[in-house]
């Protein structure tokens, strides 16, 4: 079978759910490919933070209400290290930015209704995804259904499917550049039935290794722990799980953790990751097809936002005027912030973490200690950290 669409967009996650937002809004048509099924994206836990830029996009184009009813809106986040906790209070710093406590699958459940209510079309489960001819005018999408291949013509694809997708890998070797620094941890990530320990989010440095208190909800925790790369989940019964998290959160002889049922566990990686340019021909690469950060810095789903939000640009002008600049510097445009948002990701993972023995020492320590001391007590540091982890403004 043969059809046809403006923009073939491949994957439902933030970034293209968003971006088929933007271009029905300004009269683009798209059609979304997703490999897996509608609930399997709708429940999938991952991000839970909102940068106020993020929230404001969601709010202006319609999709802001359920965040507006059961987000979060945090004014500052805590540092803890030696035992202490420091506040920094993100929305004094910045001019009254906040950032928002949203999970990320409930943005996906928000944005695919809104695309569905909206006669839009996002095909789940389609099989074996695969781009042809992006070298030209005419690039084609084909997937299986059912039975059978259906290949879509378009004038333009969008590579949305993430860091394991196939749209980056298509693009013939050598045409891009390759930017990886893989960190020796990972975090061990749970989800629980437990009231929040604490009203803000709490990033603790210790000896034994970085540990991150949040939420999703005042009755769910989400929390994190660094660990070896090659952890075994299997080998961190939830017992061990909320003891150490007590050891590298408390503060002082009082603070208590709240624990409960754990309701999901699961390894993240930690990797920096980046590819120039994000485009080839009539492809654009946006969000973790084009790069991934670390969590500490909590900015992939921002910065999947951010890119696409300027690919929506692009393509309307495009549609509207039929003005190719914006999309000949798309990368030009997006990579400037993801270069911002790379090295503020790498900061945030490098002052927190344990890097182990052999890359680290007893000097190291000192100048981490130190950097947080001095985050802590200046208020031009405490600034930087603040301007950026709010989101750095839009170009
Ligand atoms: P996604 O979300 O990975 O979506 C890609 C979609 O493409 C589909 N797909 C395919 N579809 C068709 N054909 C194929 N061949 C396909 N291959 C893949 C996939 O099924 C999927 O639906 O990429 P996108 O849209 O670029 O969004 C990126 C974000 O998901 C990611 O950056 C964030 O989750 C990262 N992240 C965080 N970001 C934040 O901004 N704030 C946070 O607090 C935050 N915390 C986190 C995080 C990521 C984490 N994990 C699990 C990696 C915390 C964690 C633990
Ligand atoms: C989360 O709530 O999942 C989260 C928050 C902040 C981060 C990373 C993850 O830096």
């Amino acid at each position: 079978m043969n059809r046809r669409t403006q923009v073939g967009i491949v994957g439902a996650g933030p970034a293209g759910l968003m971006l088929s937002h933007l271009l029905h809004l300004a009269g683009v048509e798209s059609v979304v490919l997703e490999a897996r099924s509608r609930k399997y994206v709708e429940e999938r836990v991952r991000a839970g933070l909102l940068e106020q830029g993020t929230v404001n996009l969601l709010n202006e184009t319609g999709v802001g209400e359920r965040m507006k009813r059961l987000g979060l809106v945090h004014h500052g986040i805590e540092l803890r290290f030696g035992g202490r906790g420091h506040r920094i209070d993100l929305s004094g710093l910045t001019g009254g930015s906040t950032v928002t406590i949203y999970a990320q699958h409930e943005v996906i459940k928000d944005l695919i209704a809104a695309r569905l209510a909206a006669g839009g079309e996002i095909v789940f489960e389609a099989g074996d995804v695969s781009i042809h001819d992006f070298d030209g005018p005419t690039p084609k999408i084909r997937y299986r259904m059912d039975r059978s291949v259906v290949e879509l013509s378009c004038d333009f694809i969008a590579g949305c499917d993430g860091f394991r997708g196939i749209c980056r890998p298509t693009i013939p070797a050598g045409a891009l550049t390759t930017y990886d620094r893989i960190y020796p941890f990972a975090w061990l990530g749970i989800l629980a039935e437990a009231r929040p320990s604490s009203d803000e989010l709490i990033y603790a440095y210790h000896e034994r290794g970085f540990a991150l208190h949040s939420m999703r909800s005042p009755e769910i925790t989400r929390l994190y722990l660094q660990c070896a790369p090659d952890e075994d989940p299997g080998k961190w019964p939830d017992e061990k799980i909320w003891d150490e998290l007590q050891l590298r959160l408390a503060a002082g002889a009082g603070w208590k953790l709240n624990r409960g049922v754990v309701l999901q566990k699961g390894i993240t990686e930690m990797r920096s990751f980046v590819v120039e340019p994000m485009q080839s021909g009539t492809l654009f690469l946006a969000g973790d097809a084009a790069h991934i950060v670390p969590p500490t810095g909590a900015k992939g789903l921002n910065l999947a936002v951010a890119d696409v939000r300027v690919l929506a640009r692009a393509l309307t002008d495009y549609y509207a005027n039929g003005n190719r600049e914006l999309l000949t510097k798309y990368s030009e445009i997006c990579l400037r912030r993801v270069w911002k948002v790379q090295r503020f990701s790498w900061w945030m993972t490098s002052m927190l973490h344990r890097f182990g023995n052999e890359n680290e020492n007893a000097f190291d320590q000192r100048r981490q200690l130190a950097e947080l001391d001095y985050v802590t007590s200046s208020r031009a540091a405490a600034q930087t950290l603040a301007e950026n982890y709010v989101g750095l403004p839009m170009e």
